[in-house]
């Protein structure tokens, strides 16, 4: 466990540094999906890359979703049971993006909690793409995921996967501060 976890309710509150696709010890990551639930570039392409040919197959029955959405798909290739897709906001486009966003967040995690996951790791969703500036979409997911977690009994870890190392300390920032 990291030093810097942060605990609520029970529930495990972690940031790091690192790829969402390396993720062995965690039962579910979220794809920070397109609305077609197609490869693409940043998360999506990685998680579909890692997943292998048979993840886009299953997504094409899914697609399309909308703004906030989230569904659920098997991990096949990559190390992690489960996936859930999520269609964050395009920043300035899909109105309002805060609760948008923080529907994309209680949506996966509530899907988590019903499939009896006790792990799940996100990435910061709408932020790379989509524009969402990051330390907004810090402060709603992480005002969204501690005020819900006094409702999960059976999700236990939520790690924060950040690609860069100054992203990871923003969350870090603003989850000590959230939580305090
Ligand atoms: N692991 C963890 N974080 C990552 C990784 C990774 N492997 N790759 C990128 N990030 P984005 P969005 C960070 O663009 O904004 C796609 O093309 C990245 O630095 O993946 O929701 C889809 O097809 C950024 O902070 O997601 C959609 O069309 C964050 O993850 C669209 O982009 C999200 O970046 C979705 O855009």
């Amino acid at each position: 466990m990291s030093s810097d976890s942060v605990q609520k309710n029970g529930v495990t509150f972690e940031c790091i540094q690192g790829d969402i696709t390396d993720q062995h010890d965690l039962d579910v990551i979220v794809n920070a999906a397109n609305a077609e639930l197609m490869p693409g570039g940043g998360v999506a392409g990685a998680i579909h890359k890692a997943a292998g040919p048979e993840l886009a197959r299953t997504c094409e029955s899914m697609a399309p979703i909308s703004p906030g959405k989230a569904v659920i798909t098997r991990g096949f290739e990559l190390p992690n049971g489960h996936v859930i897709h999520c269609l964050g906001p395009v920043y300035g486009r899909d109105e309002p993006s805060d609760e948008l966003l923080a529907d994309c967040y209680r949506n996966a995690v509530q899907l988590a909690e019903k499939e009896g996951l006790e792990s799940i790791g996100f990435p910061a969703l709408s932020t790379g793409a989509f524009g969402y500036p990051m330390e907004p979409a810090a402060e709603v997911a992480f005002e969204t995921l501690l005020a819900l977690s006094s409702e999960l009994k059976k999700v236990r870890l939520i790690r924060f996967v950040l690609f860069k190392d100054a992203d990871r300390e923003l969350h870090q920032r603003v989850l000590t501060r959230l939580a305090g």
